[in-house]
């Protein structure tokens, strides 16, 4: 059954829509040039970012959905039953149906996601894999409050779900506003389930973002297309091409278009000017050990409950508790 949002809601949708053209320009305008990677996943930024999951090189969603899949029950057992369960970033929701299966009756699913196709698709799979469950479906950027009060009144607690390693987009600043938001909007008694990549040595980091099919660089020049179709702005990604590195001093993989030559790309009101070898940073990717993830936690007023990893230690799963 799914749940349509109240028009107020909405409204308030498309106002934070109006801010993001000023975010993409400041960007463009700093010494070192910057877009928002949330701008990767349009619908074809989505059916890359797909196939890149399926990479032999990019071991993050292998090892997550291992992981899930051996400990979904210990990890309902820390949810207990009737939660609403939210989702930052759901994507094609893969891990959520594991984690559903998992739970003991969950009272209401809110997918969010900053792509339609994506919500689109995940919805239609999981009501017809869950008949019963109430799923409220919201599109836009997790980062943006929803009050979801009004929604989860009788569910248990509130538990937001947050897979994937996305919380390593964020600088450890907004990571740890982000964290305190989901502090907010989990409420007392409420938690957070959450999938963080770790650290390891920099050329099996490296390599899971400089695939050797090319699918994470055709991801990242994907990006200039989608500004292109949003804003109206004339990028030529045949004048960019791709790169990844790993920064160890700041423990992120750090991702770059760069331009080939000089040129000047047109957006919005503005004129942008590239010399040659000049790069975007579009993405940061940080990884954390887990002591280094759990005191970003503890620091957001959460009580580091229970963490599951691999075998191998590549990437784990916190749930962090509000108490
Ligand atoms: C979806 C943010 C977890 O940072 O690993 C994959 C996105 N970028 N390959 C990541 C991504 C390049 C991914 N996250």
């Amino acid at each position: 059954m799914i749940v349509q949002l109240e028009n107020e809601i909405q409204n308030q949708i498309a106002e934070q829509n109006q801010t993001a053209i000023n975010e993409v320009l400041s960007g463009l305008l700093q010494r070192q040039k910057e877009l928002p990677c949330k701008y990767f996943y349009d619908k074809r930024g989505a059916e890359l970012f797909d196939e890149i999951c399926e990479l032999p090189e990019y071991y993050l969603t292998r090892t997550e959905l291992e992981i899930m899949k051996k400990y979904a029950g210990e990890m309902a057992d820390c949810i207990g039953p009737r939660a609403a369960v939210i989702e930052y970033g759901s994507g094609s929701a893969v891990k959520t149906q594991i984690l559903l299966q998992a739970l003991d009756k969950p009272s209401l699913y809110v997918p969010m996601d900053i792509s339609a196709e994506y919500l689109e698709y995940s919805v239609r799979k999981l009501s017809r894999h869950f008949p019963h469950l109430q799923i409220l479906p919201v599109q836009g950027d997790f980062t943006d409050y929803l009050n979801l009060a009004p929604y989860t009144r009788w569910a248990s607690k509130k538990i937001i779900y947050f897979p994937g390693s996305t919380i390593g987009n964020f600088r450890p600043a907004a990571a740890k506003r982000l964290l305190r938001q989901m502090f907010t909007q989990c409420g007392p008694g409420g938690g957070v389930l959450i999938g963080v990549d770790l650290l390891k040595e920099k050329r099996i980091l490296e390599a899971a973002y400089n695939d050797s099919r090319g699918v994470t660089a055709e991801f990242n020049l994907n990006l200039l297309q989608h500004l292109n179709d949003v804003y109206g702005s004339d990028f030529n990604s045949q004048a960019f091409r791709h790169r990844a590195v790993f920064n160890s001093r700041q423990s992120r993989v750090e991702m770059y278009l760069v331009s080939l030559y000089a040129q000047t790309v047109a957006i919005w009101d503005r004129l942008v000017f590239f010399k040659p070898n000049e790069s975007i940073l579009t993405e940061c990717s940080y990884k954390y050990s887990i002591t280094s993830f759990k005191r970003l936690a503890q620091q957001s007023g959460f009580t580091a409950q229970a963490v599951w990893a691999d075998a191998n230690h590549s990437f784990s799963i916190h749930f962090l508790n509000r108490p």
